[in-house]
């Protein structure tokens, strides 16, 4: 009759068991203790801050969990498509708060948490990041699974549970970055739930032996234990609660009793040492690969193991195998999960016994791809022994799929040799290699870039010939997004309180419809308005200001100008160019008459951000901002008018204390090779202005706050070829092409920031073929920061032009852009539980 019988027992009695949502300070309350006393075994006489907080956050998590399971039972009830986003990294960030703010419970939980005599404010900060990704590919994951949920859609994530997420950095005596583990499970983690019973087997190595045609049947090698740990993802102002699942590894088998029997300890435990290691550490390299066995098995566990589970939930619907993609959409966060294209074939033809051909048709109409640069160390390429050694079955299918592919484009463009090795999945050389981006393209029902100008770029370098030969409509754009409940609502309460009250909207309705902002623009010459923007600005410089003093010592003078660039150092972003900057502003300053320097601007520089630990030059970059601040903070001369920070330890939490109190922000990479940048979207959004290149989604916020309201400089994309072209065929000394540049280059190698030998691997990138051209863009980026200062004068100006940039952000929310996907890609609906 429709209706389901009640699986077991009494209704009744399971009902009045089940635990609803708390309410009432009361309820909070009431769990609090409740935890307190059976989960942390405590009391109010031995309750530190540290307990309190697990205490709040085990209330909290109650709340969720119970409408995850609802969440779950109401998706489970009829056969729903639902997409996976399958990231090797997703940088969360706190949860507390997230999770207060999106269960509407916060003001609740403030009282209460204060009628048991704690602040709710210091618990929040006893919560340490969940930090599993490395920068903007996995932040952005962050960010796409809060909107997902909180648009109601069926969206999952699947990543890797590591036991040390991105490391601590620290900055050693001289100044250098050190790194040490990030141990983030060494206290208990509230916020994921262990699902022993949601296990997979993963193998690798042993031996592939085709049985007919197509087929294979692969054996032997090593088996390890792929284990689900749930974590819930709230919605916001919606009962909807998605999951991110995390594998972590296990032995198949705790330790080997034969060896342990013959007395051999350390042979028997050496499998579960091997097994375990896989999910042990995120690899710290940004846009570099290093083609490392371990960081490939990483890889096909966690691809393996997701397929595991979307195949078995797939089944669970009772559906033929060939309507698969008509429930399962997979995107590939970047080329890392590619080996799911192969790894599907393989479970198709082997184990579902279908064709090639109709297992290729399910293939490439599941999978969606997403590429995040277009640099060229990026680009992920596996060596085909490695491969063959690890995974023979998945090299014979790949393989497979290139003889087919390589006939086709032989068909198409006969003759054209150079185009076959250039789209061939083999890169031929010694060794040869795999090249992953060209299979994650073959085996994808779509392709896209993260802003236009980079969608554009993949069409016309690296996917050129794909475009040729599938047509343009498989390629697209998808501009990348934030979520304004974090990176607004969140980091910066008294500015979403501001707009509420200025727009006389709740809260909900702007941070659920971001293009509400624009109303704005009709109060921005209200001078009620500009007063309290300006009020709350200065509000977070004072925030920032306290976390300096008390992680530092130092004080900062908040009527300065805050100038801020924070991302993972890059030599491509340019942070070299930014403190070459300040030393000719330190300069200039030290030249001038006491008179002249009453009319500079006050400004302080924030730098934050991690070195990949082998990227040498990037660690030099660091260690000169560091050195360069030592001298220039205690210079009498100067220090009022400019000092300098190099904020240790660049994390989520410390962004959401930078980004609402920057002025200004710099976004300075060389055109054509930041692909979107999602920073800038953060610092607008929470009213800094940018200072930027012509470069990623730069443009498209220009585009909608109007380019009077941006500092832009630098030469353009299409420039930049030639002009690489010249400086290794015709360079031009440093001298004559930029004296100034020079001027400043002299005063760091002749030692003015301690010693200059040092940095000279650094200075001769610059004075050699500056492939970043900052030799280039110097006299412009300096132009540049001065129209800042001058704007800075102004301030009332200086206010609305805040004003009107966070008026115009609503295209940036992660709203905008999940919605692209699922109507572009997934083919998924909305899904509101009652
Ligand atoms: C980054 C891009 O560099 C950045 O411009 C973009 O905003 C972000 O992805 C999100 O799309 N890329 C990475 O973080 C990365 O690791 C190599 O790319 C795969």
């Amino acid at each position: 009759k429709g209706v389901e019988k009640w699986p077991r027992g009494e209704e009744k009695v399971w009902k009045d068991g089940l635990r609803g949502v708390d309410k009432d300070i009361p309820d909070i309350t009431k769990s609090f203790v409740h935890h307190v006393q059976t989960s942390l075994a405590r009391q109010a006489y031995n309750l530190d801050e540290a307990g309190a907080y697990q205490a709040a956050a085990l209330s909290a998590r109650d709340n969720l969990l119970v409408n995850w399971n609802e969440t779950q039972l109401h998706f489970n009830a009829k056969p729903t498509k639902r997409a996976y986003y399958l990231s090797l990294e997703f940088l969360m960030g706190r949860t507390l708060d997230n999770a207060l703010l999106n269960l509407g419970l916060k003001d609740k939980y403030t009282d209460g948490i204060n009628k048991l005599g704690f602040g709710l404010e210091d618990l929040l900060e006893q919560e340490r990041d969940a930090a599993l990704g490395n920068g903007g590919l996995g932040r952005l994951a962050a960010c796409y699974l809060d909107s997902s949920a909180s648009q109601e859609l069926p969206v999952w994530g699947y990543g890797l549970r590591y036991q040390y997420g991105i490391f601590q950095q620290l900055i050693g005596p001289d100044g250098s970055q050190l790194e040490a583990p990030d141990p983030w499970l060494q206290h208990d983690n509230p916020w994921e739930i262990p699902r022993a019973d949601v296990t997979y087997e993963i193998r690798f190595y042993g031996h592939s032996e085709r049985v007919d045609g197509m087929k294979a049947v692969w054996s032997g090698g090593q088996e390890v234990l792929a284990m689900a740990y749930d974590v819930m993802i709230p919605g916001y102002d919606t009962k909807n609660t998605n999951n991110l699942r995390l594998w972590e590894s296990k032995p198949k088998r705790g330790f080997d009793l034969n060896s342990f029997n013959a007395g051999d300890y350390e042979r028997a435990v050496e499998s579960s040492n091997s097994a375990a290691a896989i999910t042990s550490v995120l690899y710290p390299n940004d846009h570099t690969t290093f083609g490392k066995e371990l960081r490939l098995k990483q890889q096909y566990f966690w691809t393996a193991a997701s397929l595991s589970d979307i195949l078995r939930r797939f089944k669970n619907l009772g559906k033929p195998i060939g309507e698969f993609p008509e429930y399962v959409s997979i995107q590939l966060n970047d080329t890392h999960p590619t080996l799911a294209i192969p790894e599907l074939m393989r479970i198709l033809v082997d184990e579902e016994d279908l064709s090639w051909d109709s297992a290729w048709d399910i293939v490439t109409r599941t999978f969606f791809f997403t590429n995040h640069t277009v640099l060229p160390e990026a680009l992920e390429k596996w060596p085909v022994t490695l491969m063959q050694q690890l995974l023979p079955r998945h090299m014979q299918i790949i393989f497979d799929i290139n003889m087919i592919f390589l006939q086709a484009v032989e068909k198409k463009f006969p003759g054209d040799r150079d185009k076959l090795a250039r789209m061939s999945l083999i890169e031929e050389g010694f060794p040869q290699n795999v090249r992953m981006a060209n299979l994650a393209c073959i085996g994808s029902r779509k392709v896209n870039g993260v802003a236009e100008l980079h969608s554009e770029l993949l069409k016309a370098t690296i996917m050129k010939d794909f475009v040729e030969f599938f047509g343009t409509d498989k390629f697209f754009n998808v501009t990348n997004g934030i979520t304004p409940r974090r990176w607004l609502d969140q980091c910066n309460p008294r500015l979403s309180q501001l707009i509420s009250e200025t727009l006389k909207l709740p809260k909900a309705s702007f941070l659920k419809d971001l293009s509400q902002l624009e109303g704005l623009l009709k109060h921005v010459d209200e001078p009620g308005l500009i007063k309290k923007w300006a009020a709350v600005k200065q509000s977070n410089k004072e925030r920032l200001a306290h976390y300096v003093e008390t992680t530092t010592g130092h004080q900062i003078n908040t009527q300065a100008m805050f100038d801020v660039q924070i991302k993972r150092l890059h030599e491509y972003k340019r942070q070299t160019l930014n403190i070459l900057g300040v030393i000719y502003r330190y300069l200039k300053i030290k030249a001038m008459t006491p008179a002249e320097r009453k009319k500079v601007n006050p400004k302080v520089v924030f730098f934050a951000g991690k070195a990949a630990p082998g990227y040498y030059i990037a660690k030099l970059t660091i260690r000169l901002i560091v050195n360069v601040a030592r001298i220039i903070n205690v210079d009498p001369d100067t220090k009022d008018l400019l000092s300098l920070f190099f904020l240790p330890d660049y994390s989520v939490s410390l962004a959401e204390i930078l980004i609402p109190a920057s002025d200004i922000s710099q976004h300075i990479s060389t055109a054509g090779t930041e692909a979107s940048g999602t920073s800038n979207m953060k610092f607008c959004l929470n009213g800094g202005l940018l200072v930027g290149t012509v470069d990623g989604a730069n443009i498209e916020i220009a585009e909608e706050v109007g380019e009077q309201n941006v500092f832009f400089f630098g030469h353009l994309t299409p420039a930049v070829e030639d002009l690489r072209y010249q400086h290794m065929y015709h360079p031009v000394p440093i001298e004559q092409k930029c004296p100034e540049l020079a001027n400043v280059i002299n005063e760091v190698s002749s030692g003015r920031f301690g010693d200059g030998g040092v940095y000279e691997p650094l200075l001769n990138t610059i004075r050699q073929n500056d492939y970043y051209l900052l030799t280039e863009d110097f006299d412009s980026y300096i132009k540049a920061l001065k129209l800042v200062d001058e704007a800075y004068q102004d301030r009332t100006e200086w206010i609305k032009k805040s004003i009107r940039t966070t008026a115009k952000m609503g295209k940036f929310s992660s709203d905008r852009a999940i919605q692209d996907y699922a109507q572009e890609c997934w083919n998924i609906e909305s899904n509101k539980l009652p």
